[in-house]
């Protein structure tokens, strides 16, 4: 390099060195050289309205685009806070962001500058993989590239990158070290062949086995690897909310979601023998009450992060290594196992894969003129989706609904709350999906409090063209909230659950973006299929009713005439020993 450029053009130029054609910004000052210098290196700026969603977006578009990291960009101070949530976001499910960010300039320090005074290494330290100043822009392209090279190696997730101001505008002449090629990490960790035989005996003599994949296979891109050992020897998958689509959705060995796996163990059908491929033990895979994977159950765990393996329970066999790898080794050793017809066990777990449809099969699809049952009209509105669509979920018990009738175009194609349970996700989600896979339609299914979170992005959609339908679940309240409060300290006790009969429909109009409010069970297919036909930013408003209990909140919160308890809603009641 023999030109004078800036430290913000190095960054675009590394960038672009490295794969990446897409970054996820809102604009600051502190950002300017590196922004004009985007379009020069064939950068695609995509411009927020808050830096949540940037960096939400930045979150989507990893799981999906063959870059394999999203990238996110924001100003210093109040444009870094506002990204820390989604930085915790991915933090905490594992996913591979470079999130960047502007300070003040150096030669200012502790001197009440501009959006300065906070340390934002250490705010971001225990959400990130790595987070490092950037002091002198002849380091830039190093930097960036390790930067890139953490995000995704090993157990994915975010990394920040702080630029000073007088960092990103420094006239720059030689750098250090040029950047030539991708960061990927060009090897995986396979797993040892003692692993394999001893996982691959367990599994064959399973009478009731089952796979569950979880976002460790979206980032390790496995499913081909996993489709074909699936295929050898008859084992069904089922999938974690972030793995949806790991299998087509009509793959006969694919049995949706986790839930169908709980169903068969509430039907005293429980799986003997559990393969968590990329799948950390958590809430959302029952936690420790062994809803989902049964305390008796062996376990065989794969992760490419040995001080995962183990969490909650003992494992039977531990398998530290990349899912794409282990798929491709236990399917090139399969051969040497008999692996018996599983067809019924196949058939149990699919009886469980919407577990509401026979709980509301009486129910009216309108509970009163005018207000629709929530279920009826989630499952309509998804029904009513063109093959292919990305779907984003938000919110609390509109997610529930939302999480039991969706249905995955492909890996890291439908998304809802992780780990964090935030709200607020959907629409950065959605824009990131949707910059990631141009020409696909996006659906958010969004309760109407978590909709509001981030409702100016309806703005970005129009500005950049986006095919998004955003449905509201509206039932003028935050309902999963209200329920928690209604069983432990009863009705008459509700606080500060209750919201406005909001017209978000119109929200979206006064944007730039279409909308309509349906009532109608039978107007939901039409208006949905109208939204999606037009290729507009378009909300449709779904007014449900409040009243409708979704039946996995009470499973959660627990049962209030449990005697000697203290109730803790959405976690472990706890126990209290009575002395006689
Ligand atoms: C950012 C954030 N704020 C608050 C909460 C707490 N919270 C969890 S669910 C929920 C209510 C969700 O209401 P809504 O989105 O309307 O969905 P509904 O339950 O009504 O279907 C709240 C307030 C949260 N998880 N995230």
């Amino acid at each position: 390099m023999t030109e004078q450029t800036t430290g913000g053009a190095l960054i675009a130029r590394t960038l672009a060195t490295l794969g990446v054609r897409d970054v996820f910004a809102l604009h600051g000052g502190h950002l300017d050289a590196f922004l004009v210098a985007c379009p020069d290196e064939g950068i695609r700026l995509t411009d927020f309205r808050h830096e949540a969603s940037a960096g939400h977006a930045a979150d989507a578009y990893a799981r999906s685009s063959d870059t394999g990291f999203g990238v996110c960009v924001v100003t210093a101070g109040p444009g870094f806070t506002n990204a820390i949530t989604p930085m915790t976001s991915a933090w905490v499910d594992a996913v591979p962001v470079v999130f960047i960010v502007g300070s003040p300039p150096l030669r200012e320090v502790e001197t009440n500058p501009l959006q300065g005074g906070i340390d934002q290494i250490a705010m971001a330290a225990p959400v990130t993989k790595w987070a490092h100043r950037v002091t002198n822009v002849e380091r830039l392209p190093d930097l960036i590239e390790k930067a890139a090279r953490i995000a995704v190696s090993g157990r994915p997730g975010p990394v920040l990158l702080d630029v000073p101001i007088d960092v990103m505008f420094m006239p720059v002449r030689e750098v250090m070290f040029p950047v030539a090629s991708r960061p990927v990490a060009a090897d995986r960790p396979a797993p040892s062949r003692a692993a394999t035989e001893r996982a691959l005996a367990l599994l064959a003599g399973a009478q009731r086995p089952v796979i569950i994949a979880g976002g460790g296979t979206v980032f390790s891109r496995c499913s081909d690897s996993l489709r074909r050992f699936a295929e050898a020897t008859g084992v069904p998958v089922a999938a974690s909310t972030m793995a949806r689509g790991i299998l087509p959705e009509a793959h006969p060995l694919y049995v949706g979601g986790v839930a169908s796996i709980g169903g068969a163990v509430g039907r005293g059908a429980a799986p003997d023998v559990v393969v968590m491929a990329g799948a950390r033990a958590g809430m959302y895979l029952g936690g420790r009450a062994g809803s989902i994977i049964p305390a008796d159950a062996r376990v065989i765990q794969i992760d490419i992060d040995g001080g995962e393996i183990g969490r909650l329970r003992p494992v039977d066999q531990a398998v530290v290594a990349d899912c794409d790898e282990t798929f491709a080794a236990f399917a090139d050793a399969c051969g040497g196992f008999h692996w018996p017809e599983r067809q019924d066990w196949v058939q149990t777990l699919n009886a469980g894969r919407r577990p509401f449809d026979p709980l509301f099969a009486d129910a009216p699809k309108e509970t009163r003129p005018g207000v629709l049952h929530p279920y009826h009209a989630t499952r309509a509105a998804m029904d009513a989706l063109e093959d292919g669509t990305v779907v984003v979920i938000d919110g609390g018990e509109s997610s529930g609904w939302a999480s039991v009738t969706a249905r995955s175009a492909g890996p890291g194609l439908c998304m809802q709350n992780g780990y964090l349970g935030c709200l607020g996700i959907s629409q950065g989600m959605a824009i990131g999906s949707a910059i990631a896979n141009p020409g696909r339609p996006v659906a958010i299914f969004s309760g109407d409090g978590a909709v509001g979170f981030n409702i100016q992005e309806f703005d970005t959609m129009v500005r950049h063209e986006l095919p998004i339908v955003t449905i509201v679940l509206n039932n003028a309240c935050w309902a999963i909230s209200r329920r928690g409060q209604d069983i432990v300290f009863g009705e008459n006790r509700r606080s500060i659950v209750g919201l406005a009969n909001t017209r978000y429909d119109q929200v979206a109009t006064a944007f730039g973006g279409d909308g309509e409010t349906v009532d109608r069970y039978d107007d939901i297919a039409p208006a949905i299929r109208r939204a999606l036909a037009s290729r507009r930013p378009t909300c449709i408003n779904l007014i449900v009713d409040p009243d409708v209990v979704n039946p996995a909140i009470p499973a959660m919160v627990g049962d209030p005439s449990v005697p000697d308890q203290i109730m803790i809603p959405y976690y472990e009641n706890i126990p209290v020993r009575r002395d006689t």
